[in-house]
């Protein structure tokens, strides 16, 4: 899978996707990430991308021109599903994660200032949110969205290793993990997990997940249809 980044400051990105799962993704052809700078496509002398808004009011808006252009440059006349990263978009979601990760290419389009110019929206396929609070720009939500999505591309995550076994993937919370010592400074790890048989501890492991859920984020349960008794 392929992922351009139009962004205005594309060494927000140095070393994010180069290290650690992205990393070894990029390196096995997995992935190929490639950001680009809308500031080279400005076509006027000063390489402005933003201007006053019309009908006043705070802040600057990011200039059609120059993202129109870096568009064009990008998509080079193939298909790609195009995602503008915006706090008024549908909220990322771990299924729609999944379904992003199907497609063969993706442009992620990051904001600035007070947003981009609406006519904008005629070269996006869809808007979306990473949460309900108002960051400075759309770079870290694009980082968020490659990285969610990454993990739904077969063969990205380790060998046996599943975006379906995470947190989120059957609607709970992630169970508690432990590892060696059993006890570490006089705390210890549950019994079950130590000499429990795996029909037990997969048992152990769902009952924790509800709990946590409930404690945590009671939503969820009604979003995914689950019983709490
Ligand atoms: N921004 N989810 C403002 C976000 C955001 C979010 C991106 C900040 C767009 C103009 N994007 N710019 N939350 O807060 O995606």
């Amino acid at each position: 899978m392929r992922i351009d980044i139009l962004t205005l400051f594309p060494e927000m990105f140095c070393g994010v996707f180069g290290t650690s799962m992205l990393g070894r993704a990029q390196a096995n052809g997995l992935l190929d990430i490639r950001t680009h700078n809308i500031r080279d496509y400005a076509d006027n002398k000063h390489r402005k991308t933003d201007d006053y808004p019309f009908g006043g009011g705070a802040g600057m808006v990011m200039m059609p021109q120059p993202i129109f252009d870096c568009m064009e440059a990008v998509q080079g006349g193939e298909t790609a599903h195009r995602i503008l990263l915006t706090p008024r978009g549908r909220l990322l979601t771990p299924e729609r994660a999944k379904e992003l990760a199907a497609f063969d290419r993706l442009i992620l389009l990051c904001g600035h200032y007070e947003g981009v110019d609406e006519r904008v929206n005629t070269i996006i396929d869809e808007e979306l949110s990473i949460g309900d609070y108002v960051l400075t720009g759309g770079e870290l939500p694009a980082m968020v969205l490659v990285d969610c999505v990454a993990r739904f591309v077969p063969g990205v995550l380790g060998s046996e290793q599943s975006a379906e076994d995470e947190s989120h993937s059957d609607g709970l919370l992630e169970y508690p993990q432990y590892t060696r010592p059993a006890n570490f400074r006089g705390m210890e790890v549950p019994e079950i997990l130590q000499n429990g048989h795996h029909a037990n501890i997969l048992k152990w492991r769902h009952e924790q997940a509800l709990l946590k859920t409930k404690q945590m984020r009671p939503v969820l349960l009604g979003r995914f249809g689950k019983k709490t008794e």
